[in-house]
């Protein structure tokens, strides 16, 4: 897509018509005052096609949302005007976006007759290009009355055109829309030239930020029905939609692009542009999308013309970005185009300029695959892999291969490979430790439990649901010998299960005295006085027995031995296993015992699911 560019009236409609037939000028509007409103598309051979934008200095939007199609670029300008001021803002556009290829042609050369004025007017020109993405490209002379110089400007083009490689497709799916209308019969319509991958019939896209799934219906590309359309392609989508699209909207493959009101960026000002304080208003331009915002200025208190600053920029309105997107900054009023952006990270998880590590962050978001892979972990050191592929614009494949060369290095650690989830290492080792820290620290202040419950070690170092990467860190403590993992506790790897050496005799003894008694057990009041020791010893023993698995606590006072409980299970479940159910007086008959007994223990095996209790009965589960 070659995209016009130039001053209102500088004869860039007239232009594209004379090298492809079509006149893009298609509005009633546009014929009657004779300028250019809405952006037109007109087709250039099978390779190419133009995107003709309004030169007007209040539709500068409307170019803006017309560059987001453009590879390459035709700048026009007007011998008798040279170059005015939406030539220089349209090139500033160009060069922010990095719309690097571009031919010039000087239109109107019948109306100089002063061959020296469109030397200097020439000149003027190679100056302008000088210090932009534009700089020496090749400066044709046209007049579109004697059709001068339309031959060699088209030569010029086709070698442009036939020196562009094709592009490198990330293979998910992308458009930005520039257009939405209903079609009788057909329903709602879209069109947009596709940044990367390409949609078929039948598939499902979503429509951002909205954030919904639409169906792709039937497409056409460069104008003709197809069952399919590419990375590059003029396209019209026939969609199946809830919503009602508009320009500045994105179709994307789903999981791909982030909704955001909150994003870091680099912020390169033009070389003319004014100074951007520190909070100034801004509009930026994303796609064919358009949002008000705020420039908060990292490391400094305001951007001169020419400088290259990271900035982080706060909108009011949500827009769809993935890291390395593009886009143009203007002023919020009066209306001026600033300079160029690019997405570093496009939902950072802080607001504040002033964070100490921010800037070594950002270097690393605008530095090599490796680097922004870990920039973006650096803020959110725990991730699934789908999180981190919604932010990059790059293949899937790719992805994979970036992480793996990072878990590699050190410097990611990956749950599972192909990985799925991924942790930044620094991290990792901290919460490894931590873990240790935290499970010590719980046994010193709960000696009666085992260990630490998962629940809440998750609740006490994650901030948010940390997915398998929790279960990787336990196995990973565990292959280690720094913690164990038993019945859903976290137990310290030098914590005994076992009794003390000193508690052994007298543990051993009561265990004597609750196994005599059955399930008939004695009170800790009536245990302490047969064995002659003080009752607080008999309790905090009793609770040695039910650690180590030799007893089972069925009431406050109420304590059996853990072999007493497993027989009253037998004997239970195959008195009543064919009984439909029975009641606490035939169940403590069954089993020799009286109420007192009979209900706590009842009560443990509802717990255990040994029995179901149905109102005053109960039944053996199966
Ligand atoms: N004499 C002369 N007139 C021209 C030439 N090219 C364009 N024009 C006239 O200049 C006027 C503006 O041309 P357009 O092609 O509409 O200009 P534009 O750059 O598309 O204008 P906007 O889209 O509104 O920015 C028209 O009246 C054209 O006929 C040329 O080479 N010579
Ligand atoms: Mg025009």
């Amino acid at each position: 897509m070659i995209g016009t560019a130039g001053h209102i009236d500088h004869g860039k409609t007239t232009l594209v018509k004379a090298l492809t037939g079509t006149d893009t000028d298609r509005l009633r509007e546009e014929k009657e005052r004779g300028i250019t409103i809405e952006l037109g598309f007109a087709f250039y051979g099978d390779r190419a096609a133009f995107v003709d934008v309004p030169g007007h200095e209040r539709l500068v939007k409307t170019m803006v949302a017309g560059a987001a199609a453009m590879r390459a670029a035709l700048l026009v300008i007007a011998a008798d005007d040279g170059v005015m001021p939406q030539t220089r803002e349209h090139l500033a556009v160009l060069d922010a976006l990095g719309v690097s290829r571009g031919v010039v042609a000087i239109t109107k050369a019948d109306l100089v007759t002063d061959a020296d004025w469109i030397e200097l007017v020439t000149e003027d020109i190679r100056e302008l290009l000088k210090p932009t993405t534009l700089a020496d490209s090749p400066i044709v002379v046209t007049d579109a009355v004697s059709g001068r110089g339309i031959d060699d400007l088209r030569r010029e083009l086709d070698n442009m055109i036939g020196e562009f490689e094709a592009p490198e497709d990330p293979g998910f799916f992308r458009l930005p829309v520039d257009r939405s209308f209903l079609i009788k019969g057909h329903g709602r319509v879209v069109t947009g030239t596709v940044w990367s991958g390409n949609a078929k019939t039948g598939d499902r896209l979503t429509l951002l930020p909205q954030n919904v799934e639409v169906k792709v219906r039937a497409l056409q590309a460069h104008e003709k029905d197809v069952d399919v359309v590419r990375i590059g392609d003029r396209a019209a989508l026939n969609l199946q939609t809830d919503v009602e699209p508009q320009r500045g909207d994105l179709l994307a493959s789903p999981g791909r692009g982030i909704v955001t009101d909150f994003l870091d960026a680099e912020v390169r000002l033009l070389p003319g542009s004014r100074t951007v304080e520190h909070r100034q208003r801004v509009r930026l331009h994303l796609g064919t999308g358009e949002a008000i915002g705020r420039l908060l200025i990292v490391g400094a208190d305001a951007i001169a013309a020419g400088e290259k600053r990271f900035a982080r920029i706060t909108l009011e309105t949500p827009v769809p970005a993935m890291h390395s997107d593009r886009g143009v900054l203007r002023l919020y009023s009066p209306l001026e185009t600033l300079g160029g952006v690019r997405v570093l990270d496009p939902d950072p998880p802080d607001r504040r300029r002033t964070i100490r590590e921010l800037p070594a962050r950002l270097q690393a978001l605008a530095g090599t695959e490796q680097d922004v892979i870990l920039g973006i972990l650096r803020s959110r050191p725990v991730m699934s892999l789908d999180e981190l592929t919604a932010r990059l614009p790059w293949s899937e494949s790719r992805i994979t291969k970036g992480v793996r060369r990072s878990v590699k290095d050190g410097h990611l650690v990956a749950t599972s490979d192909p990985p799925e989830w991924v942790a930044e290492s620094g991290y990792w080792n901290r919460m490894k430790n931590e873990t240790v820290t935290v499970v010590e620290r719980f046994h010193k202040s709960h000696p009666d439990e085992s260990g630490l419950p998962r629940g809440e070690w998750v609740a006490k170092l994650f901030t948010n649901d940390p997915g398998p990467v929790a279960d990787a860190l336990l196995a990973e403590l565990s292959a280690e010998g720094k913690i164990r993992y038993e019945a859903g506790r976290l137990v310290a790897a030098g914590h005994t299960t076992s009794l003390k050496p000193a508690d052994e005799k007298d543990a051993a003894r009561i265990l004597e005295v609750l196994l005599r008694e059955g399930i008939n057990t004695p009170l800790p009041a009536s245990i302490a006085e047969q064995l002659g020791l003080s009752q607080e010893r008999v309790r905090t023993l009793l609770k040695s027995l039910k650690q180590v698995g030799s007893a089972v606590i069925l009431a406050e006072n109420v304590v059996v031995a853990k072999q007493a409980y497993d027989e009253s299970k037998e004997r239970l479940t195959s008195a009543f296993a064919g009984e439909s159910s029975f009641t606490a007086g035939e169940a403590a008959k069954a089993l020799g015992t009286t109420r007192k007994y009979i209900i706590p223990l009842l009560e443990a095996f509802d717990r255990d699911g040994v029995t179901m209790r149905e109102g005053d009965k109960r039944r053996v589960s199966k």
